[in-house]
């Protein structure tokens, strides 16, 4: 059974050429005297000029665009095939009528890259969520007909008010209907002054690790909320970094649910899937969570026929540069190991078995 790499990102070139020619997030930050310097700078609130050099943007390398890099790190930590999407933030923060002609040539770009390696790459398309519905939906549609697109990535502000928009409503049913799964990935966090006027002191450890997860458990709670999976009872979604927290919040929301006056009276209550049920039926997590607990929790909420085992690849290198293997990685190998103890099946299903079923790899 392979090793499928389910949540690994990649900045075509033509995407990295729009970040260059860019002066506000996301860009590329260039120091004209020394190019080896330069930093991506994607994530809201990253470039405030008072941050240390070193909480403002990352480090960029070939590993952000060379699909060669790709190759390289999947052979140098056994992975046979990746589905590789673009990283955040998409094409989000594009003009309305910009970004359907951007999605078709970017979604192209990609599938052919994965073409140059068949049997190896597939790919999450990216959809142009700036322009209007109708736009998206045309190219859900024609994503379906590209080789490698095994689903579509994206964040978690839908066409601006977030996923429980009923504007979002026709792109559900696309998605559902083409069978294309949703790879829910964050990028927005929270508002930067939960982490405090120190938030500069510690890079970016707050708002990799709680606000990305919390944004994402935000986004999903209000989907279950707003009945998407009532109306869309077959929409599936990969929740990235193993849901955030939502399994080990499920049954507080589920709770808390359970005890709204307001849900109640509007009637709400008897409609409402069940946060459990919609776990079990419509999501799957990858196995991005660098810990057994957090593995364990993913498991009990979803199962271990749900889970996928991904790398954030090229996030998380490491900070030692001769360093060939990635700490991120052998964290995430060492979790399913020790989660799965004697269970030989289960792990290889979540490391490579059930991507192939999912995702129809051949
Ligand atoms: O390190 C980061 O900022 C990120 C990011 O932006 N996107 C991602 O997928 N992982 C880490
Ligand atoms: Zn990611």
């Amino acid at each position: 059974m392979p090793t499928v790499d389910v949540h690994t990102h990649v900045y075509p070139p033509s995407y990295m050429s729009l970040l260059r020619t860019r002066t506000t997030v996301p860009y590329v930050r260039n120091f004209p005297d020394a190019p080896q310097n330069a930093r991506l700078i994607i994530l809201p609130g990253e470039d405030a000029p008072d941050k240390p050099s070193t909480a403002r943007g990352r480090p960029i390398g070939p590993e952000y665009f060379d699909i060669k890099e790709k190759l390289k790190f999947m052979d140098a930590h056994g992975i046979e095939k990746s589905v590789i999407s673009l990283a955040n933030p998409w094409l989000d923060f594009l003009p309305p009528d910009e970004a359907g002609a951007a999605a078709c040539s970017i979604n192209d770009e990609v599938d052919a890259i994965c073409g140059q390696y068949p049997g190896r790459l597939y790919a999450f398309g990216t959809l142009p969520l700036s322009a209007p519905a109708e736009t998206v939906v045309e190219e859900v549609k024609r994503l379906k007909t590209l080789k490698f697109m095994r689903g579509i990535i994206m964040g978690t502000s839908g066409l601006g008010k977030g996923l429980d928009d009923p504007a979002l409503d026709p792109i559900y049913a696309a998605l559902e209907e083409q069978k294309l799964l949703i790879f829910l990935h964050p990028h927005y966090g929270l508002p930067s002054d939960v982490y405090g006027p120190r938030a500069g002191d510690y890079g970016h450890v707050l708002p990799l690790s709680l606000g990305f997860p919390l944004e994402t458990t935000i986004a999903v709670t209000r989907m279950l909320l707003s009945g998407v999976w009532e109306r869309f009872k077959e929409l599936d979604i990969l929740i990235a970094h193993s849901g955030g927290t939502l399994p080990f919040l499920a049954g507080r929301i589920e709770s808390c649910i359970n005890h709204d006056g307001h849900l109640k009276k509007e009637g709400r209550l008897e409609k409402m899937r069940n946060v459990w049920d919609v776990l079990k039926k419509n999501i799957y997590l990858d196995a991005v969570i660098y810990s057994e607990v957090g593995l364990k929790a993913a498991v009990e909420a979803s199962g271990a026929d749900r889970l996928m085992f991904g790398t954030d690849h090229p996030f998380f290198p490491p900070l030692d540069e001769d360093e060939t293997e990635w700490l991120s990685v052998k964290t995430n190998y060492a979790a399913i190991k020790s989660a799965f103890g004697g269970d030989e099946a289960a792990a290889k299903a979540v490391l490579g078995g059930n991507a192939v079923r999912i995702l129809k790899l051949d």
